[in-house]
């Protein structure tokens, strides 16, 4: 899979993540960390609200250069040194932290329409693809619209402040000839959608709104409005990669299967 790497730069640690941090200060300090997400999806990258992790999930933050460091799983920091990706050929690994309390970091997400967005759980994430961390555009992904409704609906039992929700809402980005410009949205209502947990119905959604915007969709929002999605994907990771907030990444399908499987 030919992924975009997304640069979402850590501005405050959440409390937890602080104390989880503090034993590791030394290797950290003067490194500017960033979680990184892998997307198919950069066109869709004006509207993200937050990033998951999953919570019980194992991260590291992984030396890019000296100034740099990156926050994924340790598969994918191999599968980037591999990609020759990190200065050193060797992988430093500068600190150990666990997805939960990563959970509240304010972090910034490169071209959002909101300028500082916050990390939050996501119970499907998978530890076998991408960086084990998933940006979220819930206007264009049923996944993170069903999730983040989930958290808006509970955030006590979810173990996250309503400030880290509340206002964050899907943005159109797409206009689509069958579903509007809100196709995830629409997409769970048709499906009867009810929280993350629907399986069926949301890889059956998925599936839907990644033909209908490749196929049909046409931007209503940023730069390349008016152009069809076909087109405007490649240019929103061109502008991603030429400013420094996103690079390639790859991941080789048998490695994708052999490892889920
Ligand atoms: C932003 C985005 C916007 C995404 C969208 C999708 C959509 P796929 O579809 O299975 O081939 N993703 C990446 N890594 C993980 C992970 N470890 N666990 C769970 N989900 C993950 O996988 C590619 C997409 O799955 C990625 O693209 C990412 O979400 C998520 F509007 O990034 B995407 C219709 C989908 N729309």
């Amino acid at each position: 899979q030919d992924y975009t790497g997304i640069k979402m730069k850590v501005l405050e640690w959440s409390k937890p993540a602080q104390d989880a941090l503090a034993q590791y200060a030394d290797a950290l300090n003067g490194k500017t960390v960033y979680l990184v997400a892998a997307t198919l999806r950069p066109e869709t990258m004006y509207g993200q609200t937050n990033c998951f992790v999953g919570p019980e999930l194992k991260y590291g933050i992984y030396q890019v250069n000296d100034t740099d460091a990156f926050l994924c799983t340790e598969r994918a920091a191999r599968n980037m040194s591999q990609q020759k990706i990190f200065a050193s050929t060797e992988i430093v690994k500068l600190a150990d932290i666990k997805g939960s309390p990563i959970v509240g970091t304010k972090i910034h997400a490169p071209m959002s329409v909101y300028p500082s967005v916050y990390v939050l759980p996501m119970e499907t994430v998978l530890a076998t693809k991408g960086t084990g961390v998933v940006t979220s555009v819930p206007s264009d992904s049923p996944d993170d619209f069903a999730t983040l409704s989930d958290l808006k609906k509970k955030p006590e039992y979810y173990n996250i402040e309503a400030a880290w929700v509340e206002g964050f809402d899907p943005i159109p980005i797409i206009e689509t000839p069958n579903y509007g410009n809100l196709i995830a949205p629409k997409l769970c209502e048709i499906k009867k959608i009810n929280s993350q947990k629907d399986k069926n119905q949301l890889a059956e959604a998925k599936e839907i709104a990644y033909k209908e915007a490749f196929y049909q969709g046409v931007m209503c929002f940023g730069e390349f409005s008016g152009t069809k999605v076909q087109d405007a994907k490649p240019k929103v990771r061109e502008a991603l990669l030429k400013s420094g907030e996103a690079f390639v990444y790859n991941e080789p399908e048998s490695l994708v299967m052999s490892r889920s499987g």
